[in-house]
Parts: C-alpha cells; sequence; structure tokens
C-alpha cells in the first residue's frame, strides 16, 4: 500500500491551450466549488491544495507545422510536470485537475520522476496519440502521449524539448476508445498497444476489460499505476459539458468502476481528470452533471467502495 498516511495533492491546471474551445480552464474552479476537496476529506484523505497553477502567455506564438500555440502549451505542461513530480515525490497521491489534456505531457512525466516505471491507463474517447507531423487539428490536447512514448521526436528549439522519454508503449493501455484517428490506429498496431474500444466494452463488459488491461500491462500488480481519466470517455448523458463529446461512451457507473476497480488494487499512485468545461452543455444541468461526475470518479479512484 502507497499511502498509509492517506496523504494527497490537488494539483490544479486551469488551462485552455491545447484545443480552441474556451471555458475547460474553469474546470479546476467548478471542481472544487463542487465540494472535492470535502468529499475526499470525508474518505480519510488529508488534502494539500496550494492554488491553482498559472501559465503565461507567450508574447508571440506562431504556429510550428501544425502545432497551435505551441510554445504555450509547451510551457504550461512544464509547470505541470514540476508541479506533479513534486507531489509525487513529497510521498502523497497525486490529483491534477484540468484543463484540456495537453497538461498530460507534464503529469504523464512528473509521476515518472518518482515512480519510473508506473504504467498508465488512460480513459478517454480519443487516443491523444498524434504527434505534430501527423495531427489533422494541430490542437495539442491530441497529442499529449506522442512526446512521452518517443513517437515525437522534438527538433533543436523545439519548445517540447523539455520532455522525456518516460512512458513505454508496454505500459499503456487505453479504455473508452471509439474516436481514433487513422495514424493513431496505425501506431496501435504497430506498437502493440493495449486498446479496448466501446466494443470491447460491449463484448465483454467493463469488468472483464479493466481485468484484461491490467493483466497486460500490470499482470502481478508489481507496478505502480497512473489513471488519465478525460471525462469525454464518459457518454455525453453523463458527461455533457465537455469539448468534444462522442456518443456511444461510458456510463456512470462503468466510468466509475474503472476508478474503484484500479484503487482496489491498492497500487494507484496518481490520477489525472480533465477536460471539464463548465462553459459547454445546454443548461445548468448538464455543468452540474457533468462536474458531480467528475467529483464521483475522483472518489472513486479515492477509494469510495460504497459499502
Ligand atoms: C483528434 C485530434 C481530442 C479530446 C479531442 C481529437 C483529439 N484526435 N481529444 N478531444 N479530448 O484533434 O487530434
Ligand atoms: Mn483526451
Ligand atoms: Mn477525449
Ligand atoms: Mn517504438
Amino acid at each position: 500500500e502507497y499511502f498509509p498516511e492517506r496523504k494527497l495533492s490537488i494539483v490544479s491546471a486551469p488551462f485552455s491551450g491545447g484545443q480552441p474551445k474556451g471555458g475547460v480552464d474553469k474546470g479546476p474552479e467548478y471542481l472544487l466549488g463542487g465540494g472535492l476537496e470535502k468529499h475526499l476529506q470525508s474518505l480519510d484523505w488529508d488534502t494539500k491544495f496550494d492554488g491553482h497553477l498559472e501559465f503565461p502567455v507567450p508574447e508571440s506564438d506562431e504556429d510550428i507545422g501544425k502545432m497551435k500555440r505551441p510554445r504555450y502549451v509547451a510551457e504550461a505542461s512544464r509547470r505541470v510536470y514540476k508541479a506533479v513530480s513534486e507531489a509525487a515525490v513529497s510521498g502523497r497521491f497525486v490529483l491534477t485537475i484540468g484543463g484540456d489534456h495537453s497538461i498530460a505531457v507534464g503529469t504523464v512525466a512528473g509521476v515518472r520522476e518518482k515512480y519510473p516505471d508506473a504504467c498508465l491507463i488512460w480513459v478517454d474517447a480519443h487516443c491523444d496519440l498524434n504527434t505534430p507531423a501527423a495531427t489533422d487539428s494541430g490542437n495539442l490536447h491530441g497529442c499529449p502521449l506522442s512526446w512521452v512514448t518517443g513517437l515525437a521526436k522534438p527538433e533543436k528549439d523545439d519548445p517540447f524539448g523539455w520532455v522525456p522519454e518516460c512512458l513505454d508503449f508496454k505500459n499503456l493501455a487505453y479504455i473508452a476508445l471509439r474516436d481514433v484517428d487513422d495514424f493513431e490506429k496505425k501506431m496501435i498496431k504497430e506498437h502493440g498497444i493495449t486498446a479496448y474500444s466501446m466494443h470491447h466494452v460491449d463484448k465483454y463488459g467493463i469488468g472483464k476489460v479493466v481485468e484484461m488491461a491490467l493483466q497486460k500491462v500490470n499482470p502481478d500488480l508489481s507496478k505502480p499505476i497512473h489513471l488519465s481519466f478525460d471525462v469525454d470517455a464518459m457518454d455525453p448523458f453523463f458527461a455533457p459539458s465537455t469539448g468534444t463529446p462522442v456518443r456511444g461512451g461510458l456510463t456512470w457507473r462503468e466510468a466509475c468502476y474503472i476508478c474503484e476497480e484500479l484503487a482496489a488494487t491498492g497500487k494507484l499512485v496518481a490520477m489525472d481528470l480533465v477536460e471539464c468545461n463548465p462553459a459547454l452543455g445546454a443548461s445548468q444541468k448538464d455543468i452540474d452533471d457533468t462536474i458531480s461526475a467528475g467529483i464521483s470518479l475522483a472518489k472513486s479512484a479515492c477509494g469510495d467502495t460504497l459499502l
């Protein structure tokens, strides 16, 4: 068991530069305003929250190739990296709240500073594995895994030159995929990446999918686990306030189940909760639903066993 004293750090990354829609930078404020800390404290966690990270907007930030806002995203994720590695090294569970998923460049690298062999369970409708050369959109929240896996090789003077190649494909498993680009499909095949789409969730059930994912990337549970949870993994019925809702996603319970099951291994060391956008959605109810779903996921990952 990693955290007998149940100490946890909340790293707040109110960042939206990895994609074009405003409002995702308000995710942390809403999650905290919804009582995130209080809920985790009621599960006996000692929570540490030192305020929101700040991300300087560069004076000029021309596209580099297809990359949009490359300097802004690279510097923001470097700050996330510093905060996450510091929290992990201090011996606390690290809960990073976003923010768009580009911040995972920092969380993945930061967690691996303390736990180099950690496996990564990436729960998302999307793979976020595009390289700057392969991306169609130029939105860097679709690319975070390309640098940390070494698929993308920054050239000299590239703003992402700071990123360590720290994640082996054999330590990566996807769950809930359903909107995957051709390049990403090719990479999954070529590198033999463990990947379960919604088709697999339908076919085997979520219980079996989590079991198979762990069997592939962490067979004897010898390694620490990092969970990166994009709320768009959930069906828009449950989490409508997000930048890229994709139909046919996880139910509320399937999403919580993943977190509960990973918590039950005793090996979970960090969680990212990203892409809550309280500026999107048709009504206040959509926003409330999305935020309370996010809080439930965090509680599940922090050992809320329901009974
Ligand atoms: C697409 C891209 C993405 C989230 C969209 C989409 C990526 N593969 N990720 N919404 N959360 O633009 O690269
Ligand atoms: Mn994502
Ligand atoms: Mn996504
Ligand atoms: Mn390779």
